[in-house]
């Protein structure tokens, strides 16, 4: 690998936008309506660029692509070894490009760009640099059925994968969707959101470059109802991954039926984050404003129920507060920027009617719960204290930064409240006490559970949610069974 990094902006001004297109088939070709729609700079509301408005015709074309890739194009050909270098080559173009492409996503996302340099770039990579390695360790085993017979299964790749990815962490969430399926075998088709385009447009060009035959990965920006609704439908695509909300998820199994698509769902959640009276208070604190914080309050497994045991809640509630307060939030490119706007005017539409609420319902407001300028959709970090169980910002997802506080004393009883929820993504628990937190890993219903810790992501650790939350899981080896069918072979013998 060269060690040439991609220079690094310092402002949305000098951030190069390279590619608008669909990429469909290894070509940049725009949709066949002609339409295009505009992606915003969330920080100033301006326009960045207009895009390709992909749409059914454009999803037909990519679906028949990938198609031909998978069943009669060089991807079938090639030995699984090197389908995994390819995928290594991708992830050193990656941190070539790592200036650049944390750029682009904190232009279109809001992200700062210290976080997109410091977390959702090094995870991307690193999501790309495991599957690469799994790709020839796709094992199926012998089976030592009744009677003279060779029983085998082979792990084959379960075909054409539509993928629809959300704007929270748009490299990242493509990292998680490209990694298991390339390596599998798998052709795809991505539907990124369409609120933050840009570096899965970029990422298509790298893969170009770095060699991954034409029609293994096709790119067809554009809204969900028409574009991913058309991949949800298509019939030549034969699972769809998809990342966002609980109510598109039913949506999509509605859709789905006809064709029987496979489905992995990794949706929202309501994650407890319990703190015990016994804790590091200093590193609760800290884990409780990161495990909400981080990212606007975006992220699916934020710890948005914070629940504090009574004799502890004056002084976590206190130290956590001071913290908030401090929390730097303006311009996502300046280097002391700690919280940059929310993606769009709907998610901070919504966060705000939910603060709103919450003044309304009775909630104390202890930090923040306001906008911050009037151009921009930043917020400040919110916290509300005194919350109870059945008021909305309780029970609803609000994903953005608003956080809330409820006391318990009895433990039963608290896990009974942490489980009262269709949501089952993650969890936390702050002790020094380990059997006790041992006894709430078991008990809370969620894909996650972390212990004195908080957004502990890995490659190799798989992620996510019982109940509403989703099915399937993405990362490690759990990751990779949804893009494989297996197939079982009896030899007489
Ligand atoms: O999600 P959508 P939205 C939650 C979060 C947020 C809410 C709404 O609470 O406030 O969802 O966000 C595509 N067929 N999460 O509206 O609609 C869409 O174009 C096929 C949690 O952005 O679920 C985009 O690419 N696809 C979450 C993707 O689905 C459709 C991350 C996600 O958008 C479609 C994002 C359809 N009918 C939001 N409709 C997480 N789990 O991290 C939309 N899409």
């Amino acid at each position: 690998m060269s060690t040439t990094l991609s220079p690094a902006p310092k402002s949305a001004a000098e951030v190069d936008v390279k590619h608008t297109e669909c990429f469909i088939d290894g070509k940049w070709v725009p949709a066949v309506s002609g339409k295009t729609f505009a992606t915003l700079n969330p920080a100033t509301e301006q326009e960045i660029v207009q895009v390709a408005e992909g749409d059914a015709a454009d999803v037909d074309a990519a679906a028949k692509a990938a198609r031909r890739a998978f069943e009669s194009g060089d991807w079938p050909k090639m030995d699984a070894r090197d389908r995994g270098r390819l995928l290594y080559k991708l992830a050193d173009r990656m941190e070539q490009e790592i200036h650049a492409l944390a750029a682009l996503e904190t232009l279109d996302n809001g992200k700062p760009l210290g976080d997109s340099l410091a977390a959702d770039l090094p995870l991307a990579i690193d999501a790309i640099r495991y599957y690469a390695g799994y790709a020839d360790k796709l094992h199926g085993s012998t089976i030592p059925i009744r009677g003279n017979y060779l029983c085998y299964t082979r792990r084959e790749p379960i075909g054409v994968a539509g993928q629809i990815i959300p704007w929270n962490f748009p490299l990242l969430m493509l990292a998680w969707k490209w990694g298991p399926a390339l390596a599998a075998g798998c052709t795809v088709v991505m539907k990124p959101a369409e609120q933050t385009p840009l570096t899965c447009l970029r990422m298509a060009q790298l893969a170009k470059e770095v060699g991954f035959p034409d029609g293994v990965i096709n790119i067809v920006p554009g809204f969900g109802p028409t574009a991913g609704a058309a991949c949800v439908k298509h019939p030549l695509i034969d699972k769809i991954a998809f990342t966002g909300e609980h109510r598109t998820a039913q949506i999509i199994t509605r859709d789905s039926a006809d064709t029987l698509k496979r489905l992995t769902f990794e949706l929202g959640g309501k994650s407890p984050n319990v703190v015990f009276a016994d804790a590091d208070m200093d590193a609760a604190v800290e884990g409780a404003y990161i495990g909400l914080f981080l990212n606007q309050g975006q992220c699916c497994c934020a710890g948005s129920r914070v629940f504090v045991e009574q004799s502890c809640h004056d002084e976590f509630v206190e130290k956590l507060t001071a913290l908030t307060m401090k929390r730097k939030v303006g311009d996502p490119f300046a280097e002391d920027t700690q919280q940059g706007p929310q993606v769009d005017k709907a998610q901070f539409d919504k966060i705000m009617s939910y603060i709103d609420k919450g003044k309304s319902e009775g909630a104390q407001c202890v930090a923040g719960g306001e906008r911050v300028g009037d151009t921009g959709y930043f917020i400040q970090p919110t916290i509300f204290d005194n919350v109870e169980d059945q008021m909305s910002i309780a029970t609803d997802e609000i994903f953005g930064p608003v956080m809330s506080v409820l006391t318990f004393e009895d433990r039963d009883d608290m896990i009974r409240r942490a489980n009262n929820t269709f949501y089952g993504l993650a969890a936390a628990v702050w002790t020094r006490d380990i059997a006790s937190a041992h006894d709430f890993a078991a008990r809370v219903r969620a894909g996650t559970i972390w212990v004195n810790c908080y957004d502990v992501f890995d490659a190799a650790a798989p992620f996510g949610g019982f109940k509403m939350s989703g099915y399937g899981r993405e990362l490690g080896e759990e990751g990779l069974k949804p893009y494989t069918e297996c197939k079982t072979v009896t030899v007489k013998l």
